[in-house]
C-alpha cells in the first residue's frame, strides 16, 4: 500500500510527502524535477520513491509504478496536488496558451489520474483520492477567471466521485487553502517576477505548506468509516471578500 503524492518537487507537495513519510506511509513523489526530487528522497529515505515524469502522462505513471516493488506498486491514497495558476489578467487580455496550460494540468491530468488507479482501489475495496482544489473554486475574483473555474471542478469532481463510490469504501476529500506562501505558486503565476510574486504575501501571515500537510494527513488518519468531503481553510488575516458594485 502507497501514497501517490503528484507536484511533490515543491510547495504543498514536498511538505505532503515529508510529513506522510514521517508518518510511517510509503510514498512515492511525483513531479518534473528530477534534482529537487532527489534532495527530497536523500531527505526523506527509503520510504520514499521519486518519479519524474509529467502528471499529463498517466499511462507512463501508471506503467512506472507497476515496476515498483510490493511496497509501493499498489496505490490506495492517490493526492492530486500539481496545479498552477497562470496569470491574473482580465478574461479579454488573458493569454488562451494560460487558460488551456490550466485546464490540461487542473483539470484533465488530475482527471486521467484519478481514472487509472480507480480500478484497483475499487478491486480492493480500500482507497483515498485526496484532491488539492482552492477557495478560488467557491468564490471568484478579478483575474481569478480560468484557475478558479478549474478548482470549482476538482471540488465537484470530488463530489460526484463520493456519489459513484460511497458503497464501494473508497474516501474523496477536496482540501481547498486560500492565501498561501511558502511555494513557487505565486512565481508559477508571475511567470518568474519574483518583486510581483513577493507581493502577494506581503506582512499578510499566509497559510504555509506543512498547513495544508496537515490536513491531508488529518483526512486519511481518520477512523476509516469518516469521510472528509471539504476542507475549506484560509490563514487567519483572510476573509470572503465584499461584493463589488461598479458605480461608472
Ligand atoms: P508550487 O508551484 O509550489 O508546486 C506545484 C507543484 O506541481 C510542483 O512540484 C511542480 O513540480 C508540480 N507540477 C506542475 N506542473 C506539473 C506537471 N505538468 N507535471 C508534474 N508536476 C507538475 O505550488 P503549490 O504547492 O502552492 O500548489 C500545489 C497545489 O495547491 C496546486 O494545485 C495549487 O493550485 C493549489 N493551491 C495553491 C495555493 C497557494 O496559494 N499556494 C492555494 C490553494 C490551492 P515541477 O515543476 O518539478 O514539475
Ligand atoms: C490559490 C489561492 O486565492 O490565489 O488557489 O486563488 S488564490
Amino acid at each position: 500500500m502507497s501514497v501517490l503524492v503528484t507536484g511533490a518537487s515543491v510547495g504543498f507537495g514536498a511538505a505532503i510527502v515529508k510529513l506522510l513519510v514521517e508518518k510511517n506511509y510509503k510514498v512515492i513523489a511525483l513531479a518534473r524535477r528530477e534534482d529537487k526530487l532527489k534532495e527530497l528522497q536523500n531527505e526523506c529515505g527509503k520510504n520514499c520513491k521519486i518519479l519524474a515524469l509529467d502528471v499529463r502522462d498517466a499511462q507512463k505513471i501508471k506503467d512506472e509504478i507497476d515496476k515498483f516493488d510490493d511496497d509501493f506498486r499498489n496505490v490506495d491514497i492517490l493526492i492530486n496536488n500539481a496545479g498552477l495558476a497562470l496569470g491574473l489578467c482580465s478574461a479579454d487580455k488573458a493569454d488562451i496558451k494560460d487558460w488551456e496550460e490550466m485546464i490540461e494540468i487542473n483539470v484533465l491530468a488530475l482527471v486521467r489520474l484519478s481514472r487509472i488507479f480507480l480500478p484497483s482501489m475499487v478491486e480492493n475495496k480500500n482507497g483515498h483520492i485526496i484532491n488539492i482544489g482552492s477557495i478560488a473554486g467557491s468564490y471568484p475574483y478579478p483575474g481569478g477567471n480560468v484557475y478558479g473555474a478549474t478548482k470549482a471542478f476538482v471540488k465537484q469532481f470530488s463530489l460526484n466521485l463520493r456519489a459513484d463510490l460511497f458503497d464501494k469504501n473508497i474516501r474523496v476529500t477536496d482540501i481547498e487553502p486560500g492565501l498561501s506562501g511558502g511555494s513557487e505558486f505565486s512565481l508559477v503565476r508571475f511567470k518568474g517576477d519574483k518583486k510581483a510574486s513577493d507581493k502577494v504575501y506581503e506582512n499578510a501571515n499566509p497559510l504555509l505548506p506543512q498547513d495544508i500537510a496537515e490536513a491531508v494527513f488529518f483526512a486519511i488518519s481518520m477512523p476509516k468509516h469518516v469521510n472528509i468531503n471539504r476542507i475549506e481553510m484560509m490563514p487567519t488575516t483572510q476573509a470572503p471578500s465584499a461584493l463589488n458594485v461598479f458605480r461608472g
